[in-house]
């Protein structure tokens, strides 16, 4: 049973409900129903939702949609695909099954249970972290909004929709979160979140990376890539959360996630293989010969990489931050598969070593772990983005080719943390400003660049065609053939 939360008000989650009660007109499997005065909150939420996803979701009308839809919770056979229309997608609140044995893993609450309530000294910093999490969501799919008018094939589409239909569950995760225990503030919060827009420069979205524009598809990919994988790695450490409904909530949320990274992964791989074939044809690496050709340069791939790893980079907050420690120590934000490391989680005897930048030289300085836990987090993250590069550059040496991709140095183009303040090359070394302006241009995508690529950004919406610079995949989704009509377009979609 959940005990009450400290605003008075009972929390929903009642236990392991694997089906997900789809006669609710929010889907949910944390009995919703039992709840009158929180499905009420969120009943009037839903059409605010649903005004914000018409005005800022998917701008190309379509008829419906190939997607996959939660139906349980469970190991096994948890999703459901058919054509859905987009706004009939069954939005819900599913958290993964409550272990009711489960401890408190680190930090110094370690070993009590975990908390079904909010406790009060940790209501205003786990309210920040929902939030923050929160506000990435929308942000993603406005940022996404006008990329169907340009996709290169109906397969592509389909998954820029599933991503995006994902990313407005996890809003809801979210949601469901702030008006289930944050009272009052929880609900204006949840408004809040509807209100920030992506780029705007009153009232933008929280983190750096979420008010960029995700201009072409390139850019996309490479989003889903490198920025989708810091959610993934921000959410396994909400997933160790002491607060066992945030816990929950994020251990599902990662189910979904895994399918946007196949998308960056295998979307960049494409490109990458249409591009080595036509140099190999065209037996040129020359980039004006290349796009002429239909395809992306590599150059082009890699300064779109620099920028998207960098950004994303920003997202892991400072090396040195007191608020990681106090979120660790609370029990509110763990480490990356804290339960697998083989230490005392606490952390209070550990340090080790941060990189900074002096007088134009990288130093080494010791800090106490606690507080170097945004780096610990980032050094996961930055192993796993180098899986991605290995099998992009694959191509290239199957290929025979000399060129490869590689990720910048953690230094580049920084604007959070210790390198913020100076000026790093991608091959990682402290130049003056001088040398950065005259190089940038070949660092980071111009507006020529970005335009170059849109160029040949034309859209592709007959079942089995693609666009000259993407391979086709190699297998359909839910085993559908390639050519399936994954998405049927709107009369008005057929002509935008
Ligand atoms: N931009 O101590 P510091 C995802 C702020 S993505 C702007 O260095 P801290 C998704 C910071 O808020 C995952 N501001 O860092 C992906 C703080 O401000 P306050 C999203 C920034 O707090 C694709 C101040 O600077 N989830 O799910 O240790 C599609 C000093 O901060 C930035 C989360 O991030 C920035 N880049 O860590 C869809 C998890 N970085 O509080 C979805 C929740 C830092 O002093 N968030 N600041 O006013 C967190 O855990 C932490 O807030 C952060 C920052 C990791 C973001």
């Amino acid at each position: 049973m959940s005990a009450p939360d400290r605003t008075g008000r009972a929390p929903a989650p009642t236990g392991p409900l694997s089906t997900i009660d789809y006669s609710e007109r929010i889907p949910n499997n944390v009995n919703l129903a039992g709840d009158r005065k929180l499905q009420r909150a969120l009943e009037s939420w839903q059409p605010k939702f649903l005004d914000w996803w018409k005005a800022l979701g998917p701008a190309l009308p379509t008829k419906d949609v190939y997607l996959r839809t939660a139906i349980a919770v469970g190991r096994d056979g948890w999703a459901h695909f058919d054509h859905v229309p987009m706004e009939r997608y069954r939005w819900g609140i599913f958290l993964a099954e409550q272990d009711p044995e489960r401890t408190i893993a680190f930090g110094q609450h370690k070993g009590e249970p975990a908390w079904q309530a909010v406790p009060g000294e940790y209501r205003a910093e786990l309210m920040r972290l929902i939030t923050v999490q929160g506000d990435t969501e929308p942000a993603s799919v406005e940022q996404q909004r006008v990329l169907g008018a340009t996709a290169p094939s109906l397969y592509d589409l389909r998954n820029l929709f599933q991503v995006n239909v994902e990313e407005g569950r996890h809003l809801w995760a979210m949601v469901y979160l702030l008006q289930a225990y944050f009272g009052r503030e929880g609900r204006e919060e949840a408004e809040q979140l509807l209100k920030r827009n992506s780029g705007d420069l009153d009232s933008p979205r929280i983190l750096g990376a979420f008010n960029e524009e995700t201009t072409d598809w390139l850019q996309f990919f490479m989003f889903t890539y490198f920025t989708d994988r810091d959610g993934k790695y921000q959410l396994g450490t909400l997933k160790e959360s002491a607060f066992d409904p945030l816990a929950r909530t994020c251990e599902f949320m990662l189910k979904e996630e895994a399918h946007h990274m196949f998308v960056g992964t295998t979307g960049v791989q494409r490109v990458v293989e249409r591009t080595v074939q036509k140099m190999v044809e065209l037996d040129t690496a020359d980039q004006a010969v290349l796009l002429q050709a239909g395809v992306i340069p590599l150059e082009v791939v890699q300064k779109y990489l620099n920028f998207q790893y960098s950004v994303s980079m920003d997202l892991f907050g400072s090396e040195r931050s007191t608020n990681v420690a106090a979120y660790y120590t609370a029990g509110l934000k763990g480490r990356w598969q804290e339960t697998r490391r083989k230490d005392d989680h606490e952390l209070h005897a550990d340090t080790r070593e941060v990189t900074l930048v002096r007088d134009g030289h990288f130093v080494q300085e010791t800090v106490p772990m606690l507080t170097a836990l945004n780096l610990d987090l980032r050094d996961e993250y930055v192993a796993d983005c180098a899986n991605g590069v290995r099998r992009w550059n694959q191509e290239l040496e199957n290929a025979g080719l000399p060129q490869r991709l590689f990720l910048p140095h953690e230094g580049f183009h920084r604007k959070v943390g210790s390198y913020s303040s100076s000026c790093i090359s991608p091959d990682g070394r402290v130049i003056d400003q001088a040398e950065w302006d005259a190089n940038v241009d070949s660092w980071l995508p111009l507006d020529a660049d970005r335009a170059a690529v849109s160029a040949l950004m034309v859209a592709h919406y007959e079942p089995g065609e693609f666009a000259s610079w993407i391979a086709p995949p190699k297998t359909g989704i839910n085993d559908q053939p390639v050519e399936f009509d994954y998405v049927h377009l709107a009369e008005e979609g057929l002509t935008a």
